[in-house]
C-alpha cells in the first residue's frame, strides 16, 4: 500500500504552435496546409507544420526543400518569434491562475501540479478543461492536455489525442497503460538505449517489468533505477516552478589540429548561430558568453564575458573575436573549440513567468 497522497499533474502542450499562431493572425490561411520555417528554396528546415500539412508527411526538422516537394502548394511562412513569445506568455499566465506550481518546458509546453488547487473542488480534469477553454477564449489557440499522477504519464497523455485533446490516465490505469507502451516512448529512453533494449528483447513496458531493478542497473547503470520505476508507471520527479538556470553550449573536436585563426573564428560563429536560434526558439536571452579552447596538448582554457545587455548576434560575434584574442589559439594548434551561452533569462523581463 502506498499511503502517500496521489499527486495531480497536468501537462499542457499547444497544438501546432507556431502554425496555429499564423493561422490565427491571418484568416486567409484557413484550411490550407501551413508550414512555418525556412523558405522552400533555402537550406532551412521546417519549424512546424499545421495538421493539414502533416497529412502530406511534413514534420518539424524536415528540410524545407523536401517539404516543398511533398506539398508545393502549402503556405510557407517565416517564423515570427515575437508573436509566439507573446502567445506563450499569455498561455503561461493562464496556467498560473490555477496553480503556483507551473514548470514551463519549452515555448509551448508546461507542467502544473494542481494537487493543492481548490478550483473545481480540486478536480484536475475539470481544471484542465477550464485551462483549455481559457486559452481558446483569450489567446484564440488550442492546446492539448494530459492529466495524471506524475509527469511521465501526464506528458504521454497530452500527446494521445492531439489536437485539442484532453486525456486522463487515472492512478489505477497507469501500470496497465505502461505495459503496452513501446519502449522508445518512455521518458529518457533515446534512440541508442531503445536499440540496446530491443536487442535484449525489451520492446514494451511489460518486457521491462520482467527485469529486476538489479539487472537493469547492471545493464544500464544508474538509469536502471529510473527505468525500473517507469516500468511500474512511477515517476517521482516533482514539478519545479523555479528551474535552475541553464546554459546552452556547443563544441567540436577537429579531425586535425587547427592553427588558422580565421577558421577557428568562423567555426565559433557557426556554433553561435545555432545557439542563438535555439535561444530564440525557447524565448530566452543570454548575458554571458564563454569560449573554450583545448590545445593540441590537451591543455584547456576558457574565456568569458558578461554583458549588461542581452546578447545579439553582432555583440556576441564581437565578444568571440575579443575572447579568442585572449587565448593562444593560432599560435598553438587547437584540437577542440566551443561556445557556451549562460546567464539565461526570459526574453521579456517584464513577464511574470520565469522560463527557467
Ligand atoms: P512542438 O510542441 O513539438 O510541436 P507543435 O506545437 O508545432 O505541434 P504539436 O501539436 O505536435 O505539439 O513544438 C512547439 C513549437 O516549437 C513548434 O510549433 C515549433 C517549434 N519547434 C521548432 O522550431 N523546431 C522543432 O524541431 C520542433 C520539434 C519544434
Ligand atoms: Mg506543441
Amino acid at each position: 500500500m502506498n499511503d502517500s497522497p496521489q499527486r495531480k499533474i497536468i501537462h499542457i502542450d499547444m497544438d501546432a504552435f507556431f502554425a496555429a499562431v499564423e493561422e490565427r493572425d491571418c484568416p486567409a490561411l484557413a484550411g490550407k496546409p501551413v508550414i512555418v520555417g525556412g523558405a522552400p528554396n533555402s537550406r532551412g528546415v521546417v519549424a512546424t507544420a499545421n495538421y493539414e500539412a502533416r497529412r502530406y508527411g511534413i514534420h518539424s526538422a524536415m528540410p524545407a526543400s523536401q517539404a516543398y516537394r511533398l506539398c508545393p502548394f502549402a503556405e510557407f511562412i517565416k517564423p515570427r518569434f515575437d508573436a509566439y513569445r507573446a502567445a506563450s506568455q499569455e498561455v503561461m499566465a493562464i496556467l498560473h491562475r490555477y496553480s503556483e506550481c507551473v514548470e514551463p518546458l519549452s515555448i509551448d509546453e508546461a507542467y502544473l501540479d494542481v494537487s493543492a488547487a481548490t478550483a473545481y473542488r480540486g478536480s484536475a480534469t475539470r481544471i484542465a478543461r477550464a485551462i483549455k477553454a481559457d486559452i481558446v477564449r483569450e489567446v484564440r489557440l488550442t492546446a492539448s492536455a494530459g492529466v495524471s499522477y506524475n509527469k511521465f504519464l501526464a506528458k504521454l497523455a497530452s500527446g494521445m489525442n492531439k489536437p485539442d485533446g484532453l486525456t486522463v490516465i487515472r492512478p489505477q490505469e497507469g501500470a496497465a497503460f505502461v505495459r503496452h507502451l513501446p519502449i522508445g516512448d518512455f521518458y529518457g529512453i533515446g534512440k541508442a538505449t531503445e536499440a540496446k533494449m530491443k536487442k535484449l528483447g525489451i520492446h514494451v513496458g511489460a518486457d521491462l517489468l520482467r527485469w529486476s531493478q538489479d539487472a537493469l542497473v547492471a545493464h544500464f547503470g544508474k538509469a536502471g533505477y529510473w527505468y525500473a520505476s517507469l516500468a511500474r508507471g512511477e515517476d517521482p520527479r516533482p514539478v519545479r516552478a523555479h528551474r535552475e538556470r541553464k546554459s546552452l553550449g556547443n563544441e567540436i573536436t577537429f579531425a586535425l589540429d587547427v592553427t588558422n585563426i580565421d577558421l577557428l573564428r568562423e567555426e565559433l560563429f557557426r556554433q553561435l548561430a545555432e545557439l542563438m536560434e535555439k535561444l530564440e526558439r525557447r524565448g530566452w536571452q543570454a548575458y554571458t558568453l564563454t569560449i573554450k579552447v583545448k590545445y593540441a596538448d590537451f591543455e584547456q582554457v576558457t574565456r568569458s564575458w558578461t554583458h549588461r545587455q542581452p546578447l545579439d548576434v553582432a555583440r556576441a560575434q564581437e565578444s568571440i573575436g575579443e575572447l579568442l584574442a585572449r587565448t593562444e589559439a593560432g599560435a598553438r594548434p587547437v584540437r577542440l573549440i566551443g561556445v557556451t551561452l549562460s546567464g539565461l533569462a526570459t526574453a521579456d523581463a517584464e513577464a511574470q513567468i520565469s522560463w527557467l
